[in-house]
């Protein structure tokens, strides 16, 4: 294995790390080394208690599990269950911020409000539920009991497939891929994928495609929309990044993990003057709080909170040795942190009750106590500052700038009022097309590298890159994500960039947040009277290792957009399932998936891809 990481910060980390007897998660990963094949291939069952079974890849051993079921059916089925599994991650997120609106609105909770009430109301018209002369806290009830609703639906379909373009929904309709409750979906997986129920891997992957639906023009879209209704929408706001980010003489507090609620409760709570008081009493200038992964991507889209890196870093944070306390909440938090911490002063603290750690230490979170629990979060943060082992202390000095907060409102706002400065700039090749590069970070590829090659190769020619994720915190860090990037973009796309005062690479936020960039694709391609599949865009996850990467990637590709994965999914051992994924799919959806792990030949396809679109729009270039 070469490098395991570009980003210098993490490489001097991983450095010390090894001085200091630590392991990570790359040496964890070569410890695994050889993969299990099987696994790899995606044919393993242990859907009953007849197996495990099998299958034979070469055809020298079994070609049926004992019930029967062949590769295809087991590759399926297991490729759904990531689906339901990353679906329900996400949907479970939009459900806890749904439910803290509602119990904002009815006056239950904590230190939370409505920021964004413009946001409220408008959503309220797209549900048709009255607004005018009602106060902000009765719309907001009604609204969140309406979307909570729409979790366990027993009849219709979701209400933001409206947003979708026409042609987009008919073809789910006459495909029979509209999703109807996101639950339902969810439990239907389980149901199909049990033993002896669906056997026909074309059904189960429309299934599947529908449960991914469900998670973005659903669970991962309520996320989205609710929490820009709570905490506000995004605009512009610039802040720093990478492990850099850490200060030497302050209190430093990394939260990670998803979801908004509690890591804007810390935020808010770490600049009163009691807890500042309290930093400087135990030796500290100030306390520093800094974001982890989409926690960070939350926080520093609303705050310009500094980010301490992406998914891969979490273990390096602690191993600056600086970290007081490390908050987390749900998902993408390596169950190893604990055993890193042991080595350093550093705190864990878990806050969910569905995410316990054995070891870490667990103060309950409420939103109904929430500024409470924040306090009692920051203070034990703060009366861990004197505990540092000050000769394990070194934190990296790379920090880069950033420019984040892109949100679709932020975007029309940049464009001046509307998307046609957009539309006209992709009619005229001075933008050939927009991709959306996200996802993760994975050891079996040099940390950043994939998401850094992608997007250079792309803005290079002249394609809009929006992200969200650990994608785009790998560009934060390198600057990617400042308008001075302009200049390592294409003549046309720099050009634009520079017009407006925007960076090549805009960051839309966190993952759920991918739903704002199937609104910005349905508001294009419904500007210009096409479907989404017919427009000049493609998604890719070059670094994705997540469950939840595996829903986004299949609702993207039901929502028409052509999506490269760079890490290999476990299906090639289903020799048709895979060729429906990657072939059969665009004649049923309009798009298909590609596997490319090499970030230079993903960005070829996507050019190419860009440019049959554009020629099928008939527009030059
Ligand atoms: Ni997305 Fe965000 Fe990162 Fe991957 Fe995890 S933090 S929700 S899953 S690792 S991009
Ligand atoms: Fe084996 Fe079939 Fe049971 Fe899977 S469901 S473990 S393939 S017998």
């Amino acid at each position: 294995m070469g490098e395991r990481s570009v980003d210098q910060a993490s490489l001097k980390m991983l450095k010390k790390a090894k001085q200091e007897g630590i392991e990570t998660a790359w040496d964890r990963y070569e410890q695994q080394l050889p993969q299990c094949g099987f696994g790899l291939l995606g044919i393993c069952c242990r859907n009953c208690n007849m197996g495990p079974c099998r299958i034979e890849p070469f055809g020298d051993g079994p070609t049926e599990g004992i019930c029967g079921a062949t590769a295809d059916t087991i590759a399926a089925r297991n490729l759904l269950r990531m689906i339901a599994a990353g679906a329900a991650a996400h949907s479970d997120h939009g459900r806890d911020i749904v439910t803290t609106l509602y119990e904002t609105a009815s006056g239950e909770t904590q230190g939370y409000e409505i920021k964004d009430e413009g946001k409220l109301r408008a959503l309220a018209v797209e549900f048709g539920i009255p607004e005018e002369g009602r106060s902000k806290e009765d719309v907001a009830r009604d609204l969140a009991r309406e979307a909570m609703e729409e979790f366990g639906m027993v009849k219709g379909t979701l209400h933001f497939l409206n947003r979708a373009p026409e042609k987009r929904r008919q073809l789910w309709e006459r495909v029979g891929i509209s999703p109807r409750g996101i639950d339902r979906e969810i439990v239907e997986v389980m149901h199909r994928t049990h033993m002896g129920v669906d056997n026909d891997y074309v059904n189960l992957t429309l299934h599947g495609v529908r449960t991914a639906l469900s998670d973005g023009w659903g669970g991962s879209m309520f996320a989205t929309e609710f929490s820009d209704v709570l905490f506000g929408t995004p605009e512009p706001v610039k802040g720093e990044s990478n492990l850099g980010v850490l200060k030497e003489d302050d209190v430093n507090i990394v939260v990670h993990g998803h979801e908004p609620v509690l890591s804007d409760m810390i935020v808010q709570v770490a600049k009163e003057e009691g807890m500042l008081a309290a930093a400087r009493e135990k030796g500290a200038s100030s306390i520093n709080v800094c974001g982890m992964c989409c926690t960070g991507n939350e926080m520093l889209m609303r705050h310009g909170v500094p980010v301490a890196g992406n998914f891969l870093q979490q273990e390096l944070a602690v191993v600056t040795g600086a970290v007081e306390a490390m908050v987390v909440d749900v998902q993408c938090i390596m169950p190893a942190l604990t055993q890193v911490a042991k080595c350093y002063h550093t705190k864990l603290i878990s806050t969910s009750p569905k995410a316990r750690f054995p070891e870490m230490d667990h103060v309950p979170f409420s939103e109904r106590t929430a500024l409470d629990t924040a306090r009692k979060i920051v203070m034990m943060a703060v009366d861990n500052f004197p505990n540092r082992k000050k000769d394990l202390v070194q934190i990296p000095d790379e920090k880069m700038e950033y420019m984040a907060g892109f949100s679709v409102e932020a975007i029309i706002k940049a464009l001046g009022g509307s998307l046609d400065p957009l539309l006209g700039a992709i009619k005229s090749g001075q933008i050939k097309g927009i991709a959306a590069i996200v996802g993760c970070n994975n050891p079996k590829i040099p940390h950043d590298y994939g998401h850094l090659t992608l997007t250079r190769e792309l803005i290079k020619n002249d394609v809009l890159v929006v992200q969200t994720g650990c994608a785009a915190i790998a560009c934060a860090k390198t600057g990617l994500l400042l308008p001075e990037a302009a200049e390592q973009a294409g003549p046309g796309l720099s050009a634009v960039c520079k017009a407006i005062g925007i960076p090549p690479v805009l960051h839309m936020g966190s993952c759920v947040d991918i739903s704002r960039i199937l609104v910005t694709a349905a508001a294009i391609a419904n500007a210009l009277g096409v479907d989404m599949s017919d427009l000049p865009a493609a998604g890719a996850a070059p670094e994705w290792m997540s469950e939840k990467a595996v829903s986004i990637g299949s609702y993207v590709v039901g929502s028409g957009i052509f999506t490269v994965l760079g890490t290999v999914p476990p299906v090639l051992g289903g020799k048709k399932f895979t060729e429906l994924l990657t072939k059969g799919a665009q004649d049923v959806l309009g798009a298909a998936f590609a596997v490319e792990t090499d970030p230079v030949k993903a960005a070829a396809l996507i050019l190419d891809h860009i440019a049959a679109k554009r020629k099928g729009l008939g527009v030059e270039g």
